[in-house]
């Protein structure tokens, strides 16, 4: 039985506009209209399904100067819900994105809305219900470290200190939580050794090797008593630990999310104590890679008008393969008659030739695949190969990247 339900979404971005054209009805960009329907049709979901609460984990916008457009669109979905619902929102990072030291965020508006609520600060929000939210805004650096002594440090060393300044308020949060109810945490923060995505096929890096930022530790967020841990910031939908994930951005932004599935979090707390969390999927718009050439998708000499593999409403690039020739006008009018946005053309970029003892990893080779490959490279015998399949998994799941087996009190569901 259900005792509480709660919807969580973050990384709306409604201003981000990249890949998109000026739609003339609108007289806006047809990306920010997309992430505007992806926010509607979670707003949408909160006004009929009425749950306890809304949580809103950041980056509502692009940066810290939206268009008055952008604002009045994320005030649009928030005045869909009912006031009977209790919205929570943090800020991401991008409400501070060329913020003046001191100044207040956008996201302050819509704080005088009676049911919602801004937290600038990590905080303990108990509902009516007796649920507890633990509400982490991003770990700003300049505002959680001005007291400190900055002199002597380096960029790297203020972002950790900024993340144990936010560890340790967690853990603060943490001590609050009347541990005979349940207990919920989100925000929007760098977890652990969470991957983000490429615009190039199986090319996922760690977090830690791309941005610098204060990173929290998986341990921190993935705890008793927390049933749940929900964050924004990293786009890309990902469970992490026990209980913690990314939910992922409700529509895709770039090529990079071509084949990910987007959604909103709708979390159900049973009688019992089970959390269970659904993603519930949105009209994200859709990326497609069309390759030309190389054997995948289409040859150089298709007939473009019936052979183009896209769907209507599509955005779509095309990679012509090494020395490949196309004609470019019968390309474009085919896209025009499929209803595709064409964003351009590139050509793939020579294969490097293999070295003797190279072994040869596709795009899209997952950790174990690559490690099996070696395997047979090394020309390791059975019980060697299986030690170190079981020893790589064992890292793997530590690395927080795959969940291990056992996922805890938090089980998966997928939508239909
Ligand atoms: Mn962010």
């Amino acid at each position: 039985m259900t005792v509480a339900k709660l919807v969580y979404t973050a990384d709306i971005h409604i201003n981000a506009g990249r890949w998109g054209r000026l739609d003339p009805g609108t007289n806006r960009n047809d990306a920010h209209n997309s992430a505007y329907r992806c926010w509607m049709a979670v707003c949408q979901y909160v006004a009929d399904t009425k749950p306890d609460a809304f949580m809103v984990g950041g980056d509502l916008f692009a940066n810290a100067r939206p268009s008055p457009e952008s604002q009045e669109m994320v005030a649009d979905g928030l005045k869909l819900v009912p006031c009977s619902v209790p919205v929570i929102i943090v800020p991401g990072n991008h409400e501070y994105l060329g913020l003046p030291a001191r100044h207040r965020h956008v996201l302050r508006h819509y704080a005088e809305l009676p049911n919602v609520t801004v937290f600038d600060e990590p905080a303990l929000h108990t509902l009516t219900n007796g649920v507890q939210l633990g509400s982490v805004p991003w770990p700003r650096r300049p505002h959680l470290v001005s007291e400190l002594d900055l002199g002597t440090q380096n960029p790297d060393e203020i972002d950790d200190m900024v993340a144990a300044l936010t560890v340790e308020a967690i853990g603060g949060l943490a001590e609050r939580v009347d541990p005979s109810r349940p207990a919920i945490l989100f925000g929007h923060a760098t977890i652990g050794d969470a991957v983000v995505g490429s615009a190039k096929r199986g090319s996922e890096m760690s977090i830690r090797a791309v941005f610098h930022e204060p990173v929290l530790p998986i341990e921190a967020v993935d705890e008793e008593p927390w049933s749940a841990s929900l964050w924004g910031h990293i786009h890309k939908a990902q469970t992490m630990g026990q209980r913690s994930r990314y939910v992922g951005s409700p529509d895709r932004i770039d090529f990079s999310e071509e084949g990910e599935e987007k959604g909103f979090a709708v979390v159900d707390i049973a009688a019992d104590g089970t959390v269970t969390v659904e993603t519930v999927p949105t009209p994200a718009r859709r990326f497609r890679t069309v390759r030309i050439g190389d054997g995948l998708d289409m040859g150089p000499e298709a007939d473009y008008d019936a052979d183009l593999p896209v769907e209507e409403g599509e955005i779509v690039r095309v990679v012509l393969a090494p020395g490949v020739e196309v004609d470019e006008t019968a390309l474009r009018s085919a896209a025009r008659s499929h209803g595709v946005y064409l964003t351009g053309m590139s050509r793939q970029p020579l294969q490097r030739e293999l070295k003797a003892g190279q072994v040869a990893v596709s795009e899209g080779t997952s950790m174990t695949d690559g490690l099996d490959l070696w395997i047979i490279k090394e020309g390791l015998d059975q019980v060697t190969a299986n030690q170190v399949r079981v020893e790589a998994r064992r890292y793997i799941a530590q690395l927080g990247i795959i969940a291990p087996d056992k996922a805890g009190a938090t089980t998966e569901k997928k939508a239909a």
